[in-house]
């Protein structure tokens, strides 16, 4: 890591996003946060593999060893690798109950969802940091097999249709829980309560304030989900017949997409076949405006409700994320641009900071506090940073880059902050706030 041209503000940053990790660290991955989220998660892990990739290789190495050592047979990664040791989390690993599917682990206790598949993204920035690339070449050897049976799982089991979109059956799944996104095909779904097992919440103990957290509402809808899955044995081709959610999902199909190229270009380093990866790159080109970004629309991206076939029209932070890609036009990213330098997306207006929240602050549905119903968060703020560099929009880029700073090095490492405060809430030591924001400190560019 070059340290030359950072001022003392983000040197002194480096340092405690460092301890941030490093009090996360759990031997041989790092938890989000330490009370409320106690195990290892999926796409948390990659972007905290990013992190570590500017001054500790090998950590950033063994974050996405642990992580794949729990993909199941079958090639699904996991959501939750459980710390077997560890008490104090629902839902916990006996009652995820995975061991009725054969191709579930055995060594290891995981949750029976998955969330989005960054993995490609982190092993490739590993190969880019790292100054031996033989070494970083044998990294790749080593992971580009698991990495490319967990592409091959979900389009099979989330994109049958070979559309390059990924389906999610799971408001979990998406990693934006009570996103406003997902009200409607929540709402939909009856709950049978004969089939909700009695289960404590324990999250609402680790916050400031329960409002931060979802409601009861909906984790009873979140464990009614699961219980169709356990009843299907969590076996993908069912649960696809029966589950009442089930969502192409835009925030994913991004990271799918911007995955695969990835994977694509770790397949040309190290040799390998890319025939299949170019083919999902292709779907996805074909598919994603026309699914997520109809005609005549207002040039927002929203994700498609597969049950009743419609798009999901909720202004939210996934509405921009696309701008990650190279999918876009430059029309395209120039509607996505004024979007952002609107007061709708705290360009301009009553924000404290201008940092993108996770919800169109003028909609119904914002809510300041709620996790993913309004708060800003950093992950999908970095996304966003790199797609504005990506488009050439640089003063917006350097705007953005240049306020998250502000907002963490003022506020804290939070899992999340009200846009209109600036106030951190959730988690206080949150990984991968500190994990990103060193990304940001140290390169910024994608
Ligand atoms: C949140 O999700 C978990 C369930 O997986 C929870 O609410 O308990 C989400 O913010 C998700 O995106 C994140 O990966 C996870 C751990 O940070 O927490």
């Amino acid at each position: 890591m070059k340290k030359d041209n950072l001022s003392s503000t983000e040197l002194a940053l480096m340092e405690r996003a460092q301890k941030v990790l490093e009090n996360n660290w759990i031997g041989a991955s790092t938890k989000p946060t330490s009370k409320l989220y106690p195990h290892q998660w999926s796409w948390d892990s990659a972007f905290i593999s990013i992190g570590y990739a500017h001054y500790d290789m090998e950590r950033a190495k063994t974050e996405l060893r642990t992580l794949l050592e729990a993909q199941w047979e079958d090639g699904m990664v996991p959501h939750i690798v459980f710390s077997p040791e560890v008490t104090g989390y629902f839902p916990s690993a006996d009652y995820w109950g995975i061991h009725r599917r054969a191709d579930a682990p055995r060594h290891k206790k995981t949750s029976g969802i998955t969330q989005p598949c960054v993995h490609a993204i982190a092993a490739y920035k590993i190969y880019e940091l790292s100054s031996n690339k033989e070494e970083a070449k044998d990294f790749l050897k080593e992971i580009f097999p698991k990495l490319k049976k967990f592409h091959q799982w979900l389009a099979a089991n989330r994109d049958p249709e070979g559309t390059g979109l990924i389906t999610i059956f799971h408001p979990w799944e998406s990693g934006f829980d009570n996103s406003p996104r997902w009200d409607e095909a929540l709402n939909r779904i009856e709950v049978d309560r004969r089939l909700l097992p009695d289960y404590k919440r324990q999250d609402k103990e680790h916050v400031k304030d329960p409002n931060e957290r979802p409601s009861d509402d909906e984790y009873d809808r979140y464990i009614y989900l699961v219980e169709i899955m356990k009843k299907n044995n969590y076996d993908q081709k069912n649960i696809y017949k029966e589950i009442p959610f089930k969502i192409k999902d835009v925030v994913f199909s991004s990271i799918f997409y911007a995955a695969n190229q990835h994977l694509k270009s770790m397949a040309e380093i190290i040799g390998e076949d890319s025939s299949q990866i170019e083919e999902w790159i292709k779907a996805t080109k074909e598919y994603f405006s026309e699914t997520f970004s109809p005609k005549d629309e207002d040039g927002l991206f929203y994700d498609y409700d597969l049950t009743v076939r419609q798009i999901i029209k909720k202004r939210t932070v996934s509405s921009i994320v696309p701008l990650y890609t190279d999918l876009l036009t430059k029309h395209q990213a120039e509607i996505l641009l004024k979007w952002l330098l609107h007061s709708h997306f705290c360009g301009t207006g009553k924000c404290a900071y201008p940092v993108i929240p996770s919800t169109d602050v003028h909609m119904s549905y914002f809510q300041e506090i709620t996790y993913w119903r309004g708060p800003i968060w950093i992950n999908t703020n970095w996304m966003i940073y790199k797609g504005l560099l990506r488009y050439g929009f640089s003063k917006k880029a350097k705007e953005l880059k240049e306020s998250i700073i502000n907002l963490i090095n003022e506020q804290g490492f939070n899992e999340y902050f009200d846009p209109l405060s600036g106030e951190g809430h959730g988690a206080e030591d949150f990984s991968w706030t500190a994990s990103l924001l060193i990304d940001l400190i140290c390169e910024g560019g994608m």
